[in-house]
This record gives C-alpha cells, structure tokens and sequence, in this order.
C-alpha cells in the first residue's frame, strides 16, 4: 500500500552542504517527492511540532537547534514509506546507526542527527498537517 512519510532535512545537514547528497539516498530509496520547502522556523513552531518530547530534558535544547538555520521540509511517498524512511535513516544516535545509512554519514550527534521521519501512520498524518496544507502535495 502507498504511504506517506513526512521528513525533515535538519539544520546541521544543511548548513553543512549535505542537502543534495541526502535528497539523492532519498530518490536512491524509491521515495517520491510529493513536496519540499526551504523554511528558517522559529522556536515556537519546533515547539509545537515536538510537543510529544515537551517533558523531556532535551527539548530546550533540541528546540534551539531546530530553529537555529535553515531545513528542508518533505512529504514523501512509497509503499511502507514510513518504515522504509526509518531504516534509511538508520539510529537516532549516529554512533549507533548501521553501516550506509544517512545518519551514519552525514549526522554529527544524537542531537544534531541530520534527519528526522515520522514514526507511525498517525504521526506521519499530524506532521504532515503541520507543515503542508493539502494542495502542496503532488
Ligand atoms: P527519532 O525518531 O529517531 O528522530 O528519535 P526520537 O523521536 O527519539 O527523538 C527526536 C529527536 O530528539 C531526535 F531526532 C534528536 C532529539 N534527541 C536528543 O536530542 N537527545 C536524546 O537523548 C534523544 C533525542
């Protein structure tokens, strides 16, 4: 079955120059780009597309950070997109991701980790929602 995942190339990525080599493991991976945009966010939207980590000691941190540069904000499309995004991604800390996959070569840190996918069909939804309105989507 198709499915959508939503993904966000991080401000450590861009900054670092590793946007088009990341968008082409993407492509390389059979997604389809249903839509992307370049956006700096402030804190108060990283707030509130990470509510679910409010509680968590990072959150501050992990905030600042995503508000700290420019990202590229992504709606992709495959079948198993969201669980597909994930192993390409590889761990959340870079240290412990697998061999090939994006956070194994482009991420500097757990926190500075280069991407993010959703995590399940109902985050996927509220993610995508929260970023793109319906006619952005090809
Ligand atoms: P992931 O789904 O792999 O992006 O990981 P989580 O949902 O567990 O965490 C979301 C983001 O919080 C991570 F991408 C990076 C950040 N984070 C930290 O900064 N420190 C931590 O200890 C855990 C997560």
């Amino acid at each position: 079955m198709l499915q959508r995942t939503f993904s966000i190339l991080k401000p450590d990525a861009v900054r670092k120059g590793y946007s088009a080599a990341i968008l082409a493991e993407i492509e390389k991976g059979g997604f389809h780009l249903c839509a992307i945009k370049k956006l700096s966010i402030s804190k108060k939207q990283a707030e509130g597309f990470y509510a679910v980590h409010s509680a968590r000691p990072f959150f501050d941190s992990l905030t600042s950070f995503m508000s700290s540069g420019p990202i590229l904000l992504m709606v992709l499309e495959k079948e198993n997109a969201i669980a597909d995004l994930r192993i390409l991604m590889g761990a959340t800390n870079p240290a412990n991701a697998e061999q090939g996959t994006i956070r194994q070569k482009f991420a500097g840190s757990i926190e500075e980790n280069a991407i993010h996918g959703s995590d399940a069909p109902e985050t996927a939804a509220f993610e995508i929602g929260y970023w793109f309105a319906g006619y952005e989507l090809v």
